[in-house]
């Protein structure tokens, strides 16, 4: 089983959707481990995203992550990474597919609705960056 790990941003939080974004995830078959309504902390937000740091858009990220609430919600599935990329959709709203979150609720590349790992050691390594595993409820 694959760990993946969902935040739901904080655009999509001001838009209410948080709820549609759940319904979707949960429609495709995963499994909620846990879920936690929390604001993130510069600190946070920064070193989660610490890959990007050197790119031009991470401080305009770090301070949108920090803007408001967000959902972290910890997700298990077989094939659980890819299966939660192809639901999630390009980066770019512009490029997502129909029926994806990111076409349904983004605005832009940089307030794109959901978070989602990006690889099997990742997934693992993010949900671990949120959650104890006593937490995780399988
Ligand atoms: P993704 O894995 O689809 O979330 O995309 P990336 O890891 O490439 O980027 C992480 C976040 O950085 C995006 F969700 C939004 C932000 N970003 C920008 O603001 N501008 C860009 O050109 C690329 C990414």
């Amino acid at each position: 089983m694959e760990r993946t790990l969902c935040i739901i941003k904080p655009d999509a939080v001001r838009k209410n959707v948080v709820g549609e974004i759940v319904a979707m995830i949960t429609e495709k078959g995963f499994n909620i481990l846990g879920m936690k309504m929390m604001r993130l902390s510069s600190a946070d937000a920064g070193e989660f995203y610490a890959i990007h740091k050197e790119r031009p858009f991470y401080g305009d990220l770090v301070e949108f992550m920090t803007s408001g609430k967000v959902v972290v919600i910890a997700l298990e599935k077989e094939n659980a990474v890819a299966d939660y990329r192809t639901l999630i959709g390009a980066t770019d709203p512009a490029e997502a597919e129909e029926g994806t979150i990111r076409k349904r609720f983004a605005s832009s590349k940089g307030e794109n609705a959901a978070h989602g790992s990006d690889s099997v050691e990742n997934g693992r390594n993010e949900v671990a960056f949120f959650f104890a595993e006593r937490e995780l409820i399988g």
